[in-house]
């Protein structure tokens, strides 16, 4: 039984080679061809036994990435990246069993290093040689910063797998945030600046319409041209459904002082009758993580627009005829409102015809009073409550409007009327006409 195991992180042993490269270089220049009394040099004659400590140079620009993690046989878990303020030791001559592949935001490789596996241990034979073994366990690994580096790809050489991806983004977003005066991080203040949400804002339920949403994005400075990412998410109350929830688009190469728009489309569908409020935030963000942007609060823009969901009513026009011919002139059209049953003529929802307020109500053509609610009123002022032909039990509710004043036209194929109930709820629904000089 071996009882003295003594094992030695390779890592301590790669420390000491550098201690020992960095002695060699020290010894070689002292005994340069040029004697140091020939040359005294920059030596003050500073007495090494009392000068002062030296000073830590804390803007050294050198620095790391630091990589904490747990190394399991075919896996690495990361627990921790970091950009350290400190030189990386040099991996010059490190054999080859971990690759390090640096890759940048678009995954373009930008370079690999060959690093010591953190797993490997020496441990002591009984006959007092070493001997290597892997052994699972937190290992760091610790490479030269590179702002364009976005991913490293920890690669196990000998058994020909990748153990982990390192996203480095995160870290270097936040280094680059604490220090823009690194001359490989770049500042950029971008800025959702307009977010406008337009649309009819009225259709009925069953049916979609569509809201168009207009953003402007800005970058203000310093650094530019930068590329940015936006993201919208929609929110949709209970009542509409919204499609896509959200999207993303690109706003490349922002130039300080130009300010980019951008449209972008969503359609909503009305699911219950009422007035629903859509709400699009639209969020923007810099593409690479080198770029930090030194304000976040006017990253983002809401934009809101209210769909007004009506319920679909079965308007019969001329109740009793199927062709309902109208002429250009006709001073009084009839027409009714139809109490109706869910599912009657492929309608989603019931519909009492006695609730139909006379305030408010117009009647015309389709796009008017779907965009402005524009039509003309009932011609007596009032809603005539009776059972239409065909006479199913069911009181109606009895219209009529000024055709000569919508006005009817020879092109006019449909009329349509649009209101409220008095509960509060807007209705909405259309007839053909057969124009008849
Ligand atoms: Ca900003
Ligand atoms: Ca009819
Ligand atoms: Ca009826």
């Amino acid at each position: 039984m071996n009882t003295r195991i003594h094992r030695k992180h390779l890592a301590v042993a790669t420390g000491l080679a550098a201690v020992a490269a960095i002695a060699t270089t020290a010894v070689s220049a002292a005994s340069g061809p040029q004697p140091l009394a020939a040359d005294p040099g920059p030596f003050d004659g500073t007495n090494p036994a009392n000068a002062s400590i030296p000073t830590y140079d804390y803007d050294d620009p050198s620095r790391s990435f630091v990589v904490q993690a747990h190394f399991g046989m075919h896996g690495a878990t990361v627990n921790d990246v970091s950009v350290g303020m400190g030189r990386s030791r040099s991996h010059l001559g490190d054999p080859s069993l971990l690759e390090l592949r640096l890759r940048s935001a678009t995954d373009a490789p930008l370079g690999s290093i060959d690093a010591w596996d953190p797993r490997w241990v020496f441990e002591e034979t009984a006959g007092g040689g070493e001997r290597m073994e892997i052994r699972p366990g937190p290992g760091m690994l610790i490479t030269p910063f590179d702002a364009d580096a976005e991913s490293m790809v920890v690669y196990d050489v000998e058994a020909g797998e990748a153990l982990t991806t390192v996203d480095l983004a995160p870290a270097i977003r936040e280094y680059c945030l604490d220090h823009p005066e690194d001359a490989q991080c770049v500042s950029a203040d971008l800025a959702v600046t307009a977010s406008e949400a337009t649309g009819t804002g009225f259709s009925v339920v069953g049916e979609t319409t569509q809201v168009e949403v207009a953003t402007t994005v800005e970058n203000l400075g310093p650094d530019g041209p930068v590329d940015g990412v936006v993201d919208e998410v929609v929110t949709a109350p209970a009542g509409v459904t919204v499609t896509p929830t959200g999207s993303t688009w690109d706003a490349d190469g922002l130039a300080v002082g130009a300010p980019r728009e951008h449209a972008s489309s969503y359609d909503v569908t009305c699911e219950e009758p009422g007035v629903h409020t859509v709400t699009v935030e639209s969020t923007i963000e810099p593409a690479l993580a080198k770029v930090a942007d030194p304000d976040a609060s006017n990253n983002a823009g809401t934009a809101e627009l209210e769909i007004e969901c009506a319920i679909p009513v079965k308007l019969d026009i001329k109740p009793g005829s199927d062709r309902n011919p109208v002429n250009v002139n006709e001073a009084t059209i009839p027409m009714a409102v139809l109490t109706t049953e869910a599912g009657e003529f492929g309608l989603p929802l019931a519909f009492d015809a006695t609730t139909v307020k006379v305030a408010g109500l117009r009647i015309g053509d389709r796009d008017a009073l779907v965009t402005s609610a524009s039509g003309v009123p009932e011609r007596h002022g009032k809603v005539h409550l009776e059972d239409v032909t065909p006479k199913d039990g069911d009181v109606d509710a009895m219209l009529h409007a000024a055709g000569r004043e919508i006005p009817v036209t020879a092109s006019t194929t449909e009329l349509c009327v649009r209101g409220t109930t008095t509960s509060g709820l807007s209705f909405f629904g259309c007839d053909v006409v057969d124009v008849v000089p």
